[in-house]
C-alpha cells in the first residue's frame, strides 16, 4: 500500500488561514451572517471590477444560479444545449420543466457547434444554453446571430470561465446572462458558491428577488422565488481568494505550458486547449481551469487504461465529461439524445482525460504525470 498522498485533478487554492481570522472576527462582531450582509455587498462590487462586468448576483452555488437564470428570463418550452458538460447544466432545465434539446459539439473546442443549432430549433424553442467548456469561449458571434434571428435568449453556463476574456472583453458579457460556479474545485472558489452576471440593473433586481423567495419588502412577495443567497462566511472567503486569483491563474498557465510542451508529439495524445502566449493587451485570456487531453487510437493504451494506470500511481485524473449527459436515464429517451446524433461529443467522452492542474501542484509531481504518459507511448 502506497504512503504517497494522491495527486488530485484539482486542489483549492487556500489563502493564509491567519488572514481569514480578521474576516471571521468582523462577522462575529457585527452578527450579520447572511441575507446580503456587508461582505456579500463588497464581494459583488469587487467581482464586478475584477471581471469587468456591470452587475453580478451572488448565489449559494452554480446550480441554483442556473435554475434562477432560467426563471429570471421566463424561459419555457425547449432549450438547445450541449450533452458534453457537467450534469447540472441540463438538470437546471429539467428542474424548470423545460425540455433539453441536445446538439453536438465542435470537434476542436468541444463547445456547442453553432452549425448544428438551427436544425434543432422548433416553435417551442425559447433559448440556447451553451457551456464555455473548460473555460474555452464558445463561438459567441455565431450563437448570438442565431439567437437574434430566431428571437431566442442565450444563457451561458460559464461555470468554468472565471476571468476569461474574449475579443477584448470579459466572456461573461456575452449572451443575456452568464452563470458562474465558485465550487471548491474551481479557479476561484467560495467553498460553495456561484453567480449570475447580467447587463442591467432591472434584471439584477429581478434576480436578487428571485434568490430571496421573491421578497420585495416585509409585506410584498412578487414571485415564487427560492433561497439562493450566499452567506457572509462564503463571501468573506471569496474576498480573500480574489486577492490571489491572478497569481493562481498565472501558476496554472505555467503548468499548462509544461504539459503542452512535454506532450507535444506523443502519438495519440491531443491537448484540447493548446497553450498560447498570453495576449499582451488581454484581448483574449484563458484561465487554465482544466487540462483536458484526448487519448486517441494511436496511443498504446485506451483512455480508461491510462486513467487506471495513473491511478495505480496515486494520480487521480478525471474523465470530465464522461458519460455524456444525454446517456443518463432521465435524458436518454429524448430524440435528441440518440448517440448517432451526437458523434463528436460521444467520441470526446470516450477519449477525454483531465490531468491534474492547480497552483500548488509541484513541478516534480507534474513531471511524474508526464513521464507516466510518455513512458507508455
Ligand atoms: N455547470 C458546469 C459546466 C459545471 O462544471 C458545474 C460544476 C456546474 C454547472 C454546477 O456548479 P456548482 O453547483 O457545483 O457550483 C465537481 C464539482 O462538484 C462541480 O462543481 C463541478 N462542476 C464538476 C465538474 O466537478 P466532482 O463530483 O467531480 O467533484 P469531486 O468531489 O470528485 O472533486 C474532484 C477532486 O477535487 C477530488 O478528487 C479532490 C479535489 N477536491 C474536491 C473538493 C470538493 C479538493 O481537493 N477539495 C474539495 O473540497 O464534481
Amino acid at each position: 500500500m502506497s504512503q504517497r498522498k494522491p495527486i488530485y485533478v484539482t486542489q483549492p487554492d487556500m489563502p493564509p488561514l491567519e488572514q481569514f481570522h480578521a474576516y471571521l472576527a468582523q462577522i462575529w462582531d457585527n452578527k450579520m451572517l447572511t441575507n446580503g450582509g456587508p461582505f456579500h455587498q463588497q464581494l459583488e462590487e469587487e467581482l464586478c471590477r475584477h471581471l469587468g462586468v456591470e452587475h453580478i448576483c451572488l448565489f449559494t452555488n452554480g446550480t441554483l444560479a442556473l435554475l434562477t437564470a432560467l426563471q429570471a428570463l421566463r424561459v419555457t418550452g425547449e432549450v438547445i444545449t450541449t450533452p458534453y458538460s457537467f450534469v447540472a447544466t441540463s438538470h437546471s432545465l429539467l428542474w424548470n420543466g423545460i425540455k433539453p434539446v441536445f446538439v453536438d459539439v465542435d470537434p476542436d473546442t468541444l463547445n456547442l457547434d453553432p452549425r448544428r443549432i438551427e436544425a434543432a430549433i422548433t416553435p417551442q424553442t425559447t433559448a440556447i444554453m451553451p457551456v464555455h467548456c473548460y473555460g474555452q469561449p464558445c463561438d459567441t458571434r455565431a450563437i448570438g446571430a442565431i439567437a437574434d434571428n430566431y428571437n431566442l435568449k442565450v444563457i451561458y453556463d460559464a461555470a468554468h470561465a472565471f476571468g476569461v476574456r474574449h475579443e477584448g472583453s470579459s466572456v461573461l458579457n456575452q449572451g443575456d446572462l452568464s452563470v458562474l460556479s465558485f465550487h471548491a474545485t474551481k479557479v476561484f472558489n467560495t467553498f460553495e458558491g456561484g453567480a449570475i452576471v447580467c447587463g442591467d440593473a432591472r434584471t439584477k433586481q429581478r434576480i436578487d428577488r428571485l434568490k430571496n423567495f421573491g421578497i420585495v419588502d416585509e409585506t410584498t412577495v412578487v414571485a415564487p422565488g427560492i433561497n439562493g443567497k450566499m452567506s457572509e462566511i462564503n463571501a468573506a472567503f471569496g474576498l480573500l481568494q480574489l486577492k490571489g486569483v491572478d497569481a493562481a491563474i498565472a501558476a496554472r498557465g505555467r503548468l499548462a505550458r509544461a504539459y503542452t510542451e512535454a506532450l507535444a508529439g506523443v502519438p495519440g495524445i491531443r491537448c484540447v486547449q493548446p497553450w498560447t502566449e498570453p495576449d499582451a493587451n488581454a484581448r483574449d485570456a484563458t484561465n487554465f481551469s482544466y487540462f483536458p487531453i484526448l487519448v486517441g487510437p494511436d496511443y498504446p493504451l485506451s483512455r480508461d487504461a491510462l486513467h487506471a494506470r495513473l491511478k495505480e500511481h496515486d494520480i487521480v485524473a478525471r474523465r470530465y465529461f464522461y458519460p455524456l449527459i444525454s446517456s443518463f436515464p432521465m435524458y436518454r429517451d429524448l430524440p435528441s439524445a440518440a448517440p448517432d446524433r451526437l458523434p463528436v461529443a460521444a467520441r470526446a467522452a470516450e477519449q477525454v482525460l483531465c490531468l491534474p492542474i492547480f497552483p500548488a501542484l509541484a513541478d516534480s509531481d507534474q513531471r511524474r504525470v508526464i513521464d507516466l504518459i510518455r513512458e507508455t507511448a
